[in-house]
């Protein structure tokens, strides 16, 4: 018969950190190292991205944007995660990561130009390491697994951060990342984000079994952790980007949380879910939540709280404003520029005989 071969139990700096349950323990949250003012702007951004989606989804229903994809209640997971990485440390997000975006520093005026449908790719994402936004279910899992490994063979000790819904680890791509990711020890974190729904489909018709534990299969850690607590997800994302960053490979987090708005403005979840069990999960939300642990702990008060609501409404306003001004480009800029960093004399031509035809007509 042939040796059983068996898995050396992975190193798992994470899970210390954190109860059966997923909850971040009292003794792992008094050690990480935060100053009151870096605690107060997880807060500030959080309700900043909060209000901006609130307000993209208010300027879909006025024909400012042709589609939105709210966030609503996944803020602590986007707020958290940009904390936890270095600057240089790519993020290889979905269609719904709008606030991490934010959070990197992409003007949010600009960001929208691709939900107006006025612009493919409106930010460089080697400035902000942050990829673009795609709609393909799970396709930025490999392209995150594949980039993790050039900044191995780079000899850089940046890490790579891929996230995605419970929906996308149905797909043959997610499989396929994390077998690859698993075997070559590409320095990337899965974060995914659990929902409880990928459109209409909800988690218990996704998945018979859990995703966390599926890393173990592919020969590292996996961890489910409570992601409305924006605490948790900052340590446990900082502690798997550490393991990765000193060689230790990929790292699974299963954060679980609630999208608490409808899969985007063309969906309407009365149609396939309860109110009740939204009523549930506004019970658990991040926002107040974190507002009253700041508070319990003597970090926030009327007056910092008043100013934080002022400073996100004239940052609110300033995107409404922007994006409201914003045009759309020529159609020949619109489909052929930023195509190819030196395009071919064929291509060239190509666009000019585009732009004369829309001259002539
Ligand atoms: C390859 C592919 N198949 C189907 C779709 C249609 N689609 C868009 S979002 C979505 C559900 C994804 O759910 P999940 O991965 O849980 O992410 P969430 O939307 O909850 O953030 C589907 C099926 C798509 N965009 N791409």
């Amino acid at each position: 018969m042939a040796d059983v071969v068996q898995v050396a139990p992975a190193d798992d700096p994470v899970r210390p950190l954190f109860s059966p349950a997923g909850e971040l323990t009292a003794e792992a949250r008094a050690t990480l190292g935060l100053s009151p003012d870096a605690l107060r702007d997880l807060y500030h951004k959080m309700v900043w991205i909060r209000r901006t989606d609130q307000e993209a989804l208010n300027l879909q229903r006025q024909g400012e944007l042709g589609l939105w994809g709210p966030y609503q209640g996944q803020e602590a997971i986007h707020v958290g995660t940009v904390a936890a990485l270095r600057e240089t440390d790519w993020i290889f997000p979905s269609y719904r990561e709008f606030g991490m975006g934010m959070c990197r520093g992409i003007d949010p005026a600009e960001m929208l130009k691709l939900f107006r449908g006025v612009s493919h790719g409106p930010w460089d994402p080697r400035t902000y390491h942050f990829a673009p936004l795609v709609i393909p279910v799970a396709s930025q899992v490999p392209h995150g697994v594949g980039f993790a490994m050039g900044s191995r063979f780079k000899h850089s000790d940046d890490v790579v951060l891929s996230t995605f819904g419970d929906g996308a680890t149905s797909k043959g791509d997610w499989h396929e990342a994390m077998n690859f990711a698993g075997v070559f020890q590409a320095p990337v974190i899965f974060l995914c984000q659990n929902n409880h729904w990928a459109i209409s489909v909800p988690l218990a018709k996704q998945t018979a079994g859990s995703i966390a534990e599926r890393a173990q299969g592919y020969g590292f850690p996996g961890i489910r952790i409570d992601g409305n607590d924006v605490l948790g997800i900052f340590a446990a994302i900082r502690t798997a980007a550490e393991r990765a960053r000193r060689g230790g490979g990929p790292y699974l987090i299963e954060a679980m949380t609630y999208r608490m708005g409808p899969h985007t403005t063309s969906d309407d979840p009365t149609r396939y879910r309860t109110n009740v069990e939204l009523e549930r999960w506004s019970a658990k939300d991040p926002i107040p939540r974190f507002r009253q642990w700041l508070e319990g702990q003597g970090l926030l008060d009327e007056a910092a709280l008043a100013a934080i609501n002022r400073e996100v409404e004239a940052k609110v306003e300033t995107m409404r404003n922007r994006l409201r001004a914003t045009t759309a480009p020529a159609p020949g800029e619109a489909i052929f520029g930023r195509v190819y960093q030196h395009p071919s004399d064929s291509f060239l031509e190509e666009r000019e005989e585009f732009e004369s035809s829309l001259e002539s007509n």
